[in-house]
């Protein structure tokens, strides 16, 4: 592989060769990019550019939101919002779609956004980071509204994260496979080091909150348990665990070297399907875990088939390792026909 590949070239190329991403497109990725460098700087700064700690106000979640919360959306709104490729925004942080000021002009693109995904570990360090989702605008003339957001993660054009950890790492797909490209912070561009990544069928080392076991549903405890067993157990073999508590660090484990990540419906909010949301996190990290060889369910039924029916809704997130995803999903259904 060429070791000087940027983003931008890699985005023209897929422009003018392969014909498969359209111009304005291609600009919404690379003004998504510009954010996420300037998003990495300033958590790169931590303590010692005042960024830290709570802002004193909660999101459209009832969640603290962390200075750099807030940070990071603006840096987003900011961004893309003249130019000229976007209808309108979404985030986790805002209750409400922002829809791109008249002074500017509209494009046929939705973008979606959590800005810091992660936000339990900006103070102590830990990998946190931005994730995105691209739809078209429905063909038809009226303005923008919250509907308009409402697709299954299927209508998906593009989506990412960009993960601030030991590297600055942005993961792309536009449908043809997943990239991964690493911040080069001497040049301040986004170098392509990885291309087409593919996640193994199979695993030992699955992602989960264990403190929440006595609240899971039983597929979910079942299927722990028998991890726990190891080889003297059903599944014959020793599993390992990993919980960074970003979706973003543990997604990209498993992108990078395999593994399941779980956050199912559990009892201590019934009336809830899950803790993640559905638009701006279970989506496009669903798309790029299959677009990448693996699977993606909410124990019952594929994530990106999921139709929404509010901005902010949640979802119960199986997804990784194919073969243990389907397990996981058999064990659900096994219950079910009970
Ligand atoms: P818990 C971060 O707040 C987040 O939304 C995901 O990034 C992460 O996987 C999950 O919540 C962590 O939740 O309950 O383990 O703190």
């Amino acid at each position: 592989m060429n070791p000087k590949v940027s983003l931008t070239r890699h985005l023209v190329e897929k422009q003018r060769v392969d014909g498969h991403i359209p111009g304005q497109l291609r600009l919404l990725l690379e003004v998504v990019a510009r954010a996420c460098k300037g998003i990495s700087h300033a958590v790169n700064k931590g303590a010692l550019g005042g960024v830290l700690g709570s802002a004193g106000s909660e999101n459209v979640q009832g969640e603290v939101q962390k200075k750099l919360d807030i940070i990071a959306n603006e840096v987003l709104i900011e961004a893309n919002e003249w130019g000229g490729h976007l209808a309108a925004m979404a985030s986790e942080e805002m209750e409400a779609i922002h829809v791109v000021p008249n002074r500017y002009p509209k494009g046929e693109y939705l973008l979606l956004f959590d800005p810091l995904d992660g936000s339990s570990n900006i103070d102590v360090n830990v990998s946190i980071g931005t994730i995105f989702s691209v739809l078209k605008m429905p063909e038809d003339d009226r303005g923008v509204e919250e509907a308009d957001f409402l697709q299954p993660g299927s209508h998906q054009v593009a989506a990412g994260y960009c993960v601030y950890g030991p590297q600055t790492t942005l993961v792309l797909t536009v449908g043809d496979g997943v990239d991964m490209f690493t911040l080069d912070r001497e040049q301040g561009s986004f170098i392509l080091t990885q291309e087409g990544l593919r996640i193994p069928e199979d695993t030992q080392e699955f992602a989960i909150n264990m403190s929440n076991m006595r609240h899971w549903a039983p597929p979910v405890r079942r299927y722990i348990d028998e991890c726990l067993a190891g080889q003297e157990g059903p599944r014959g073999k020793n599993f390992n665990m990993r919980w960074v508590a970003s979706m973003v660090a543990d997604v990209h484990r498993i992108l990078m070297r395999g593994g399941i990540f779980m956050y199912p419906w559990d009892a201590r909010e019934p009336g809830k399907p899950g803790k993640l949301r559905l638009m701006y996190e279970a989506n496009p990290m669903s798309w790029l875990i299959e677009q990448a060889g693996g699977a993606a369910t909410n124990g019952r039924q594929r994530i990106l088939d999921v139709q929404p029916r509010q901005l902010h809704e949640r979802v119960s997130v199986i997804l990784g390792a194919r073969n243990e995803v389907e397990r996981v999903t058999r064990y659900h259904a096994e219950a079910a026909s009970k």
